[in-house]
C-alpha cells in the first residue's frame, strides 16, 4: 500500500492592525485561547506590540497584537506608532480589524492605505458582529469595504463571543508559507511574565479609574520572586500628577486595595499559583515624554522570569 502523504506544515506571522477599540486585543486572546493582552473599553489600551502563538495540527500562527492607529503627539504615542510599523515588517499576513458596527471613517481610509503592502495579503476582519442583529446588513458592509480595497478575505467575527475564530484561523493559514514551526507547540508568547503582570495591574486601573487617569498610568514590576507555593510580586504604579496619585490611592487606601485585589485574582488565574502582591504609587511628571523611562517599560528589555 502506498504510504499516506504527510500533510505539509504551514507556519508564519500574522499582524493584527486597526483603529483603537476595534477589538484587536480581544481577538488575539480569542485566537490563542488565553487572556494575554489586556482589554478595556478605553481607546489606546495597548501600548506595545506583543505576540501570541497558536499551534494547530499542521499550522502554527504567530499573532502580533499592536496599538490602535492614532495621531501621535507625545514620545510614547510616537513609539506606539513605531511599534505598529515595525510589526508590519517581514510578516506573512495582515489581519486588519474593524468595528463593523461603526460607519467607515476618514481614519479607516487612512488605515487601509497603511495596510496596502505589496506582496502581503490583507484579511479584513469585521468584528463585533454580535452587535449587528440584522445579519443581511453584513453583506452591505462587506461591499463598502470591497469598494475601497480588494482584500484577500473577509471574515466576520465576534472576538468577544468567540464566533468566526476558526474561520479566521483557516483564512490566515491559507496564506501562510510551507515552513517548519517557529516555536515548540506549547509556546504561548515571548512576553515575559513580569510584563504581563504589570499589564494586569494597568488593566484594573483603567477599568476602575476615571477619565483623566488612564493615559497617565504606567506600571513596572520591581520584584518577582517565584517560590514553591507563591509568587511574590512588588510593583510600582506611576502617574503624572499628585492629584492622580490621590485618585489611585483613594480614601483611606480603598482604591489601591481594590486594584490590588482585582489584579491578584487575574494573576492567580493566569499563572495558576497563589500570588502575593504589593503595590506602590509614585508621581513621575511627564514620564510619557521620557525616552529612558519608556525603555524601562519595554518588555523586550526585561528578563523573562518564567524562563530564568
Ligand atoms: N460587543 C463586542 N464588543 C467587543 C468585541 N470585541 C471587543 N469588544 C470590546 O471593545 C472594546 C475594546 O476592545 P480591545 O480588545 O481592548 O480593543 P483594541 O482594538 O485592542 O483597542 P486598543 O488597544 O485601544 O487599540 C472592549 O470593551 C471590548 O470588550 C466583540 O466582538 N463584540
Ligand atoms: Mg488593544
Amino acid at each position: 500500500m502506498p504510504k499516506a502523504k504527510k500533510p505539509k506544515y504551514h507556519a508564519g506571522t500574522a499582524t493584527i492592525i486597526g483603529l483603537p477599540n476595534a477589538g484587536k486585543s480581544t481577538l488575539l486572546n480569542a485566537i490563542v485561547g488565553e487572556k494575554l493582552a489586556i482589554v478595556t473599553a478605553k481607546a489606546q489600551t495597548t501600548r506595545t506590540a506583543l505576540n501570541g502563538v497558536w499551534t494547530g495540527e499542521n499550522t502554527q500562527i504567530v499573532f502580533v497584537d499592536t496599538p490602535g492607529l492614532h495621531k501621535s503627539d507625545t514620545v510614547i504615542n510616537r513609539r506606539m506608532m513605531q511599534a505598529v510599523r515595525a510589526a508590519l515588517d517581514a510578516i506573512d499576513v495582515i489581519v486588519f480589524v474593524v468595528d463593523a458596527t461603526k460607519p467607515i471613517s476618514e481614519e479607516i481610509n487612512q488605515a487601509i492605505d497603511l495596510v496596502k503592502k505589496p506582496g502581503t495579503p490583507v484579511i479584513l476582519v469585521l468584528n463585533k458582529i454580535d452587535q449587528i442583529h440584522e445579519k443581511a446588513k453584513l453583506f452591505g458592509i462587506i461591499e463598502q469595504f470591497q469598494a475601497l480595497h480588494p482584500f484577500d478575505a473577509y471574515v466576520p467575527v465576534s472576538a468577544k463571543k468567540g464566533d468566526g475564530i476558526e474561520e479566521l484561523r483557516k483564512a490566515i493559514a491559507a496564506h501562510l508559507p510551507v515552513a517548519e514551526a517557529l516555536y515548540p507547540d506549547d509556546h504561548l508568547t515571548d512576553v515575559p511574565s513580569r510584563f504581563l503582570a504589570a499589564e494586569m495591574i494597568r488593566e484594573r486601573i483603567l477599568i476602575l479609574s476615571r477619565q483623566e487617569v488612564p493615559h497617565s498610568v504606567a506600571v513596572l514590576v520591581d520584584e518577582w520572586e517565584d517560590k514553591p507555593a507563591v509568587i511574590r510580586i512588588a510593583a510600582t504604579i506611576y502617574v503624572e500628577r499628585a492629584g492622580q496619585k490621590s485618585i489611585i490611592v483613594g480614601a483611606g487606601g480603598a482604591m489601591i486595595k481594590q486594584i490590588g485585589t482585582a489584579a491578584r485574582v487575574e494573576m492567580e488565574k493566569f499563572f495558576d499559583k497563589k500570588i502575593f502582591l504589593e503595590l506602590f504609587v509614585k508621581v513621575k511628571p511627564d514620564w510619557r515624554n521620557q525616552p529612558e523611562f519608556l525603555n524601562e517599560l519595554d518588555w523586550r528589555r526585561m528578563v523573562n522570569d518564567r524562563d530564568a
